[in-house]
C-alpha cells in the first residue's frame, strides 16, 4: 500500500500535536513546519521525536508562514499528498495589539501557502490537498446558531485576517480546480491548550490555587459565551474533511454554548473551591470588541463526514483540571513554575 505524506504547518501548537499523532497512528509520513525560536518549542511534540531509545515518528523541517521562499522549499522537499495549514499568530486579545502581524502571518501566510502549492502542483503535476484552519470567529457578531451559510460578520484583527483567509481558499478551489478546504471550527481545548486562553488560564489556576500556589485570578469578560469542544475530537473532523470525495468547507462544533462564568463554575467545583471566592475581574482583559455567542451547527459534518464530538464540555474541563492539577503539583515539588507571560 502506498504510504501517504502529510505536512503539517503549526505542528508544535495545540492543534498540530493531535493531528500528527493521529496521523502516526493511521500510517502517514508526518512532516511538520516550525518557525526558528531562541529555545525549542517541541514541549507538545516531545513523544514523536527521538528519544533515548527510540527513532522519531515525525520529520521537522525549518519554515516560517511570513516566509514565501521557505514554503515553496519545504513542499518542493516534502513533496505532501496533504497539508494541514494550522500556523496562525492564533490569539484574539494579541491581534489586537499586533494587527499586522497578525494579518501577515494568519491571512497573508495562506495566500503564500496556496501559491506554493499551486506552482509545485504545476510542475509535478500531482495532487495536494489542503486544509485551512479556519475559526468561528470569523462569524463574530452574526447570531447563533452558526453555520457554513452564515454571512461572517468579524470583530478583531485576527477575525478579519480568517475571513481572508477562508475567501482565497475557496478562490483558488474555483479558479484552479485544488482540492483546498476550510475547517470552521469553534473553539476547542485540551490540556495542551495554551496557557493565555481562558479555559487554560482557569483551569491552571483551580488548581494552583487549590494547592496555595496561587490565591487570586484575574479575568475580563465572564458573560461571553463559547462552544467548547476536545482537540483530540477536532483534529478526526480535520482529517475527515481532507478524505471527502470533494473539497467542501465545514463547521466544526458541538452545538452547546456556555458562558466563561459557567466554565469557572465546572472547573474550580472539580477542584473543590468556590470560583466566586477567587476571581477578579480587570478592565484590562476586555477586549475593543467581543464575540458574545458562538454556537455551531454541525449537521453538515454529521450528515456528510460522520463526524461528531465525543467529549463534553464538562469532561473537557475535568480533563483540563486534572491535568493541570499534576503540573502543579510538579511545581510545588520543584519550584518551577512554567508558562508564564503577559495575559
Ligand atoms: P496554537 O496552539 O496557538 O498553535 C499555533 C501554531 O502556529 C504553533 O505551532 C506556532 O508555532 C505556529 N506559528 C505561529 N506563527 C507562525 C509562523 N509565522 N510560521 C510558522 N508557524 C507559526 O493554535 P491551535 O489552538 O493549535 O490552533 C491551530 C489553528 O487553528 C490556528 O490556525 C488557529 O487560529 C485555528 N483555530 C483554533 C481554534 C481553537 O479553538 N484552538 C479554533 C478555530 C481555529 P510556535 O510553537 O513556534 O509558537
Ligand atoms: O479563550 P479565548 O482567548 O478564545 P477566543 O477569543 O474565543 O479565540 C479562540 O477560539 C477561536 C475560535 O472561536 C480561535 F479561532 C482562536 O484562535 C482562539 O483559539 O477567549 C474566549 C472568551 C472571550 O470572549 C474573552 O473575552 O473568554 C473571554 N475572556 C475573559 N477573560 C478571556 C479572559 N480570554 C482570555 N484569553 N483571557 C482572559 O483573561
Amino acid at each position: 500500500m502506498n504510504q501517504k505524506t502529510a505536512l503539517i504547518t503549526g505542528v508544535t501548537g495545540q492543534d498540530g500535536s493531535y493531528l500528527a499523532e493521529l496521523l502516526v497512528a493511521k500510517g502517514y509520513a508526518v512532516h511538520g513546519i516550525v518557525r526558528r525560536s531562541s529555545v525549542p518549542h517541541t514541549e507538545r511534540i516531545a513523544a514523536l521525536l527521538a528519544g533515548r531509545d527510540r527513532p522519531a515518528r515525525i520529520t521537522l523541517h525549518h519554515a516560517d508562514l511570513s516566509d514565501a521562499n521557505s514554503l515553496r522549499h519545504v513542499i518542493d522537499q516534502v513533496a505532501p499528498d496533504e497539508v494541514y495549514n494550522l500556523a496562525a499568530q492564533s490569539h484574539v486579545r494579541v491581534s489586537f495589539d499586533q494587527p499586522e502581524y497578525t494579518v501577515d502571518v494568519t491571512g497573508t501566510g495562506v495566500l503564500r501557502l496556496l501559491e506554493a502549492i499551486r506552482n509545485y502542483a504545476a510542475h509535478t503535476r500531482r495532487e495536494v490537498r489542503l486544509y485551512q484552519a479556519g475559526s468561528s470567529e470569523m462569524f463574530g457578531s452574526a447570531a447563533p446558531p452558526q453555520s457554513e451559510t452564515t454571512r461572517f460578520q468579524p470583530r478583531s484583527p485576527y477575525a478579519c485576517a480568517k475571513v481572508y483567509a477562508h475567501y482565497q481558499v475557496v478562490n483558488y478551489r474555483e479558479s484552479y480546480g485544488m482540492y483546498a478546504c476550510n475547517g470552521i471550527l469553534f473553539n476547542h481545548e485540551s490540556p495542551r491548550r495554551g496557557e493565555n486562553f481562558v479555559t487554560r488560564k482557569i483551569t491552571r489556576a483551580a488548581a494552583r490555587i487549590k494547592l496555595g500556589l496561587q490565591s487570586r485570578l484575574a479575568l475580563g469578560n465572564l458573560d461571553a459565551r463559547r462552544d467548547w469542544g476536545y482537540a483530540g475530537d477536532y483534529v478526526e473532523a480535520m482529517w475527515r474533511i481532507m478524505q471527502h470525495p470533494t473539497p467542501q468547507d465545514f463547521v466544526i462544533a458541538t452545538g452547546i454554548t456556555i458562558s466563561i462564568r459557567d466554565f469557572l463554575a465546572l472547573a474550580f467545583e472539580h477542584a473543590g473551591l468556590d470560583w466566586r471566592a477567587h476571581v477578579d475581574t480587570d478592565a484590562r482583559l476586555y477586549r475593543p470588541a467581543e464575540v458574545d455567542e458562538l454556537q455551531g451547527d454541525y449537521r453538515k459534518a454529521a450528515a456528510e463526514l460522520g463526524w461528531s464530538p465525543r467529549t463534553s464540555v464538562a469532561e473537557l474541563a475535568r480533563m483540563m483540571v486534572d491535568s493541570d492539577l499534576r503540573l502543579a503539583q510538579h511545581e510545588a515539588a520543584t519550584g518551577v513554575v512554567s508558562g508564564q507571560g503577559p495575559e
